[in-house]
């Protein structure tokens, strides 16, 4: 599986844009849980972790901020300012989000309920776990 970044149809007229979202059509699983982050406090980096099996969709729908991906073998710094672009982040990958822009909103879909469970918080952690499932997510995706 690849790291891709989708660039979704939006819907313009001379009202404005809209984009539409439908799972297994624009988006590769069930969307079962939406949460977004706002008022990112400049200089922070949130993120820090991996899941186990979470598949995400990361839309940063207002603003900019930057998305560092790991694999464990390499990184790859992924810029997301538009609103009809969004990043499809796999599990095993260990994810930092960075740079926001003060008015920036991150929006995320992802493919299951919130389980801390499923977190990989420690980086050492992440590495013992990709070695052990195998799972060297390519990062060639832009
Ligand atoms: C990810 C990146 C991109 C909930 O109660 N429900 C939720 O669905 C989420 C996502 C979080 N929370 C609580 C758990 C923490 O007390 O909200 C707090 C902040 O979560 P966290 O520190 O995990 O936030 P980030 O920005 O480091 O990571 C989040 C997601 O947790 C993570 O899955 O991939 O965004």
């Amino acid at each position: 599986m690849r790291v891709i970044k989708y660039v979704f149809q939006p819907h313009g007229d001379d009202r404005g844009q809209l984009v539409a979202l439908e799972e297994f059509k624009d988006i590769p699983f069930s969307i079962r849980r939406v949460y977004y982050m706002y008022d990112t406090v400049s200089n922070v980096t949130r993120g820090f972790h991996a899941h186990k099996s979470l598949q995400q969709i990361l839309v940063c729908i207002h603003g900019s901020c930057k998305i560092r991906l790991d694999n464990g073998k390499e990184k790859k710094v992924i810029p997301l300012e538009k609103p009809y672009e969004g990043l499809y982040v796999p599990n095993a990958m260990w994810r930092e989000m960075f740079e926001f822009s003060p008015d920036a909103v991150l929006m995320v879909l992802a493919s299951d309920l919130y389980d801390e469970s499923d977190y990989i918080r420690n980086y050492d952690e992440f590495l013992e776990h990709v070695k052990k499932c195998g799972k060297i997510t390519a990062l060639d995706g832009e």
